[in-house]
């Protein structure tokens, strides 16, 4: 049996490059509660990343329901069906109304021309997802929320490190929130972010995420346990110093299917990035109808030779029980995520990827 292949794999960097890390956490015995890990962390990704506030989290679904607090969001908000289901339910957890709008086909990210429809007097803001890391329509998505005085929340867990014109897109939107996931292009095992534009609303975060806690014998709001914790922040650490190198090797990898899956009749590689600084957390195809087989046959094909890819994102969040009563959730509404949700394969993509691997990858989808 071939060795198997994942559609991803946590960057893992030398063992003993963390004992240090892990001496210093012993020394001190701060062990979380925003020790001096958790502040270095923070103040290395505003760095790193360009931004100017970011508050850490325990994981990006606690960072999102979180965010949804801290802005004081109710009501209804318009999101896309088209993402990982922690996106939606973030929503359900603020006892929020999720009304999805379809996707753009180029892009599958939240499509703003069908934005203006879905708002009633009950919306309160817009939930977008940068979708495999690709940049939304910020500018079309800001325009639409300053017309109707909405909040924007940026879904941005597969963004890291993801520049447009204006530098990092993290610093569009009222919030963003990153995963820093085992799955994600960088990670703290488990862990999350919120990026905000001032010094006010971190600090309104900071406490929601410690119970509310301002002081010993003060508590501003019904908060909850959403911290980070040093062992977490200082994989954080290590993880940044290596985190050029794994984009790089990323970079490559996603060359080397777009050179070799193009000339494939039925293959459709999404989003190019072109120039742009990209992060190629995700390789997602589409297995068109002119493909020999259809997504699921290739699916178990790439099976069958030890290849394990995903299929993000099928099952659509408004198929879900939870979601499929709701008006929005109907096909109808949806019909381009559905399409893609029909045809999409995520394909193995991670710095330890070998060529050879990566090959026969290619090789099963190339029918060779
Ligand atoms: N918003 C969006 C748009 C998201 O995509 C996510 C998470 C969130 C919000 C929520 O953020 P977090 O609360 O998770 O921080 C995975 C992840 O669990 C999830 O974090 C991620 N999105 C989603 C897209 O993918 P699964 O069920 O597909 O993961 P799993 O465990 O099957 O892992 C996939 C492959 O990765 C495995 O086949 C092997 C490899 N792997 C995985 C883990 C966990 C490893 O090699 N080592 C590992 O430790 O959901």
């Amino acid at each position: 049996m071939k060795k198997p292949l994942f559609v991803t794999q946590p960057y893992l960097p030398p063992l003993e490059e963390f004992i240090p890390y892990l001496e210093k956490i012993w020394d001190s015995k701060v062990l979380t509660n925003g020790g001096p890990m958790h502040q270095q962390l923070e103040q290395a990704l505003c760095d790193y990343l360009g931004v100017e506030h970011l508050a850490l989290f325990a994981n990006g679904t606690i960072a999102l329901v979180t965010a949804l607090q801290a802005l004081r969001i109710t009501g209804e908000v318009i999101t896309t069906p088209y993402s990982f289901v922690a996106t939606a339910h973030s929503l359900l957890w603020n006892g929020v109304k999720p009304v999805f709008v379809d996707v753009d086909p180029n892009t599958l990210n939240m499509d703003p021309a069908r934005i203006e429809a879905a708002i009633t007097p009950h919306t309160t803001a817009i939930m977008p997802v940068h979708c495999y890391g690709h940049p939304c329509d910020v500018e079309a998505i800001q325009k639409i929320a300053e017309t109707y005085n909405l909040k924007v929340i940026y879904d941005a867990a597969h963004a890291f490190g993801v520049q447009d014109e204006r530098g990092s897109v993290l610093n569009h939107g009222d919030l963003s929130v990153l995963s820093f996931h085992a799955t994600k292009v960088f990670n703290t095992f488990e862990g999350g972010a919120i990026i905000c534009p001032d010094a006010r609303t971190k600090k309104r975060i900071d406490h929601l995420k410690n119970f509310g806690f301002v002081d010993e014998v003060t508590v501003v709001a019904p908060g909850i346990n959403g911290k980070m914790c040093e062992f977490n922040a200082a994989l954080g650490l290590l993880q940044l110093q290596h985190i050029d190198k794994a984009l790089g090797c990323r970079k490559v990898i996603d060359a080397f299917y777009r050179e070799q899956l193009a000339g494939v009749q039925g293959i459709h590689c999404l989003n190019d990035a072109g120039e742009r600084v990209a992060n190629y957390a995700y390789f997602p195809i589409l297995v068109q109808a002119d493909y020999p087989l259809s997504r699921d046959e290739l699916f178990q094909k790439l099976k069958d030779g030890n290849i394990h890819t995903r299929r993000y994102f099928y099952p659509l969040i408004s198929d879900f029980p939870m979601y499929r009563g709701m008006p929005s959730a109907q096909r109808g509404n949806l019909s381009v995520a559905a399409s893609a949700a029909a045809m999409v394969l995520c394909l193995p993509i991670y710095p330890a990827l070998q060529p050879l691997e990566q090959q026969r990858v290619i090789d099963i989808i190339q029918g060779t």
